[in-house]
């Protein structure tokens, strides 16, 4: 048998639970060694007991044999789907031979409580305690005993506010549940199988509770965003052998107290006094009977959503490198990476005594730390000893961004094993991998996925250290095709979606923020930030960008399907406040954080007005509305007719002469003929007048490189990349970078940190540079036409000081990579692996090309190779000259 059917996956996840989606997706990947390998037909079988599926009766659904090669993106497409369901699926397929496959493995998923009335469950909470201003975690835990044998258990839970889940004993869940939405407006329930946890008998479950996004502060807009205080919502559903039902929810039978979190914030760090701990609180037996009664919530009007976004948890820990000892008798750590989450540390000492972790990115010319660019949030976390021998303490509600840490009134001596630093963000599965001959090139990369690992938890956050981690929408959708080759963020951005679209203004605006944490609904933005509007140019688009991102990487079309109206309501917004398509100068971001070079805020918004139409009318294109695609195509050309009235001349050259401003038009296709040549030796001539230098802010970075390399300046673009003086992304990494930072000016050795109220040293957006090394130096592409990689556009384009360049994308289908090297001699040589399922057109650098050492006539870069799956060998020769 030549195929064989892996990796089944619902709805991006395998074996998801709780899900509301009424016509999951399936997904499922070929394993096969021969080259070329495709299905020419599938049959999905879906059961509603395992049994059943073993004997292969989709008593749900059974798709029959469909002639198709789709392997992704299958929707359901049998009966309705009921709550609390339980589905088990399998797939058979057919190779180009006709030939059957065996039947896969079993996968499944559960669906969540899909109606508002199955919620018995009251929103439990503990009340305010007077005269403290940060207010302790409260605890909450119910007894319970279940008689008979269990079959299966099932806890559905969320928060106003965090919760940790507890059931007799041990932890159940993740990090930071339920996630950061408009709490307003939404709320993600968390669905866990808790059946070998619990027991015939006895059981308990509790939890602990945080203020988190809910009630604590968020970023500089204050504390009680959307509520005084955290409440908790739980259903635990229990069914016995015996067939009878029972239900454990949160109630006013639960019990409440005060335990050993004096305050746990996002911004504000945390305490914890190890002496007011409540042993055995979690679990069966405990004696609660001093414990207060819960209040409950009158209830709740969001939505209660099924969680989207990938669980956030601690994927790796740090060991420091090297400690000192300050003349204050405190120790300065360093974690050799500049890193988000918290520490953990191991201390033994005398019954209240207080050890303090300070967190800091940097420090200061006299090694102590840099807490400078701050501003109010604070990275502090105090422990107090209970004195009962080893002791270790690591916080659980809030994070922070550092290199360095202080470990303050450590009692004894601290060397290298007394701390750990626990790296936490949004668990997406890294997809991409990246190497270069090199070492600057690949510490850039390096830096580009700590940034990504820094800034994703729950919402793509523009920095995780000063009192901000705000999902702005710009940042995000500049990084979101970097993103989307380095980590799966197919769920991560589907959940960023509905954020973009809670917040959207009626006027159809979509906002710089999302969640908009109140910002505009509270009129913040008109008392304490007045420069705030909720449609700004390069942010507000992340509305239209990031759909089309993950329509391309994944060939989700559903994205596109359920935000259309949103976005048309985007463009109709933009088009409505324009002065004949061309949109005004107003307050807005501009070319954010741009180093001398101020880009005129109307080019740079008209320019994104047409970008946005043109993408959705491409949009409307992929979902067959033909009127609109046309409609779109129709006012992007009239607003890129506009453009060049208003802004460009006969000699190519556009107001305001920034590098921004040709970037811009170049890659969102606004210039024609003579104009556009001219336009791009005019770019090149800036880049040249300022010593091979980059000049571009958020807007302008991610297409810079592009834009040249599509223009005939790949020289231009290695340059720019390889480039070590002042501003370039090498020269932060001379200076020792270990992450992206915010400015291009963020240190530099003529005037030491920049303005400390903005200068953070973890900032994604400047490594939007990420893509084009995956698009064009590996040559890693998405054919719109065929998306999620069915096919590949393979193009590696060799240039500069590289000499080797090898990168790997884990596709839906699998993994696709390339490896390149050049010879000092000219000869070239490429490997190319594609998928299962996947067909790639490779179009090779130089002349005389060969494939698997056989010449292949007319092949370069004009004219494409087409392969199937496996793996395959090109040589060829390239001349001095270049590519
Ligand atoms: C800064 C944020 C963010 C940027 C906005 C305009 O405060 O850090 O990165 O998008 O401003």
């Amino acid at each position: 048998m030549s195929l064989r059917v892996v990796h089944l996956k619902t709805e991006y996840v395998v074996n998801p639970l709780g899900l509301d989606e009424k016509k999951p997706r399936l997904f499922w990947r070929l394993d096969s060694t021969e080259r070329g390998a495709a299905q020419s037909a599938y049959r999905v079988l879906v059961a509603s007991s395992r049994e059943a599926l073993d004997r292969h009766e989709g008593d749900q659904w059974d798709s029959g044999k469909v002639a198709s090669s789709s392997q992704i993106q299958i929707e359901y497409d049998g009966k309705p789907l009921v709550s609390e369901g339980c589905y088990y699926w399998k797939v058979q397929v057919w190779d180009g031979a006709d030939r059957p496959s065996d039947w896969s493995e079993t996968a499944f998923w559960t669906m969540g409580l899909l109606d508002r009335g199955e919620w018995k469950a009251g929103w439990i909470g503990r009340k305010t305690e007077a005269n403290v201003q940060m207010q302790p975690s409260p605890y909450v835990r119910k007894s319970f005993a279940v008689e008979g044998k269990i079959q299966r258990a099932t806890a559905y839970a969320t928060a106003l506010g965090l919760y940790e889940l507890r059931v007799n004993g041990e932890k159940v869940g993740d990090l930071f549940a339920p996630g950061f939405t408009d709490y307003d407006k939404r709320v993600q329930v968390q669905t866990y199988d808790v059946t070998r946890l619990l027991t015939e008998g006895d059981n308990a479950v509790g939890a602990v509770l945080g203020d988190g996004w809910y009630c604590g502060t968020v970023g500089f807009l204050g504390d009680k965003v959307y509520g005084e205080r955290p409440f908790f919502l739980l259903q635990i559903h229990i069914e016995l052998a015996d067939g009878t039902k029972r239900i454990v929810a949160t109630d006013s039978s639960w019990r409440t107290n005060r335990g050993p979190l004096q305050y746990s914030d996002m911004i504000k760090g945390e305490a914890y006094d190890a002496r007011l701990e409540l042993d055995g609180w979690d679990r069966p037996g405990f004696d609660d009977s001093g414990w207060e009664q819960p209040d409950v919530r009158p209830g709740y009007n969001g939505l209660l959503t099924a969680s989207i976004e990938p669980p956030v948890r601690i994927t790796e820990t740090l060991k420091p490198i090297s400690v000192r000892r300050t003349e204050s008798g405190s120790y300065i750590y360093d974690m050799g990476q500049n890193m988000v989450g918290w520490t953990e540390v191991k201390v033994r000492g005398e019954r209240g005594r207080k050890v303090t972790l300070s967190h800091a990115e940097m420090l200061n010319p006299d090694g102590s730390l840099y807490l400078d660019n701050l501003r109010v949030a604070v990275q502090q976390d105090h422990y107090v000893l209970k004195g009962e021998g080893e002791e270790s303490y690591e916080p659980r509600f809030t994070f922070h961004g550092f290199r360095y840490v202080e470990l303050i009134g450590y009692p004894g001596e601290a060397d290298l094993e007394t701390i750990v630093g626990k790296v936490i963000h949004s668990d997406t599965p890294r997809t991409g991998r990246l190497q270069t001959n090199d070492e600057m090139v690949n510490k850039l990369y390096s830096n580009i996925v700590w940034g990504q690992r820094g800034n994703f938890l729950s919402v793509p956050t523009d920095c995780p250290q000063r009192d901000e981690r705000l999902g702005w929408t710009g940042d995000a959708q500049i990084f979101a095709r970097t993103a989307s080759y380095n980590m799966d963020v197919s769920r991560f951005f589907t959940k960023f979606m509905w954020d973009m679209i809670d917040a959207q203004q009626p006027s159809g605006a979509f906002t710089d923020v999302a969640p908009d944490a109140g910002w505009i609904r509270h009129k913040m933005w008109s008392t304490r930030l007045n420069w705030f509007a909720p449609d700004n140019a390069g942010w507000g688009d992340a509305g239209v960008v990031i759909p089309w991102t993950l329509y391309l990487m994944y060939g989700d079309t559903r994205i596109l399907d359920t935000h259309y109206e949103a976005m048309v309501r985007w463009v109709e917004y933009l088009k409505a406040n324009t002065n004949e398509l061309v949109r005004p100068d107003y307050a807005n971001y501009g070319d954010w954080l741009s180093i001398d070079a101020d880009t005129p805020k109307e080019v740079l918004a008209t320019a994104y007005f047409a970008y946005s139409t043109k993408l959705l009318s491409r949009i409307a294109g992929v979902l067959g509305r033909t009127e609109d695609e046309a409609h779109y195509d129709a006012l992007f050309r009239d607003i890129a007719a506009a453009f060049r009235r208003a802004f460009v001349d006969e000699e190519g050259r556009i107001h305001g002469e920034t590098q921004t401003v040709y970037v811009l038009a170049l890659q969102f296709e606004l210039l024609e003929g003579r104009v556009r040549e001219l336009a791009i030796a005019r770019l090149v001539d800036n880049i040249r007048a300022r010593g091979n230098r980059l000049s571009t802010g958020f807007l302008g970075v991610g297409y810079l490189l592009p834009s040249l390399t599509d223009n005939g300046q790949l020289d231009v673009a290695y340059t720019l990349l390889t480039q070590e003086a002042f501003p370039s992304w090498m020269y932060s990494i001379k200076h020792g970078a270990t992450t992206i930072w915010e400015r291009w000016d963020g240190w530099t050795e003529h005037n030491g940190f920049q303005t400390p109220s903005m200068n953070s040293f973890n900032h994604y957006s400047l490594g939007s540079v990420g893509e084009w090394m995956f698009r064009y130096m590996a040559g890693l592409e998405a054919d719109p036409a065929q998306p999620g990689f069915r096919r590949a556009i393979v193009r590696p384009l060799p240039g500069g000081r590289l000499t080797e360049a090898k990168a790997e994308y884990e596709s839906l289908y699998g993994v696709l990579s390339t490896d390149w090297k050049l010879s000092p001699d000219g000869r070239f040589r490429l490997n190319v692996r594609v998928p299962a399922g996947a067909t790639a057109a490779v179009f090779v650098p130089g002349a005389d090309v060969r494939m698997d050492g056989q010449p292949v006539s007319g092949a370069g870069m004009s004219l494409a190779i087409e392969i199937g799956s496996g793996e395959y060998v090109f040589e060829s020769h390239i001349s001095s000259t270049g590519v």
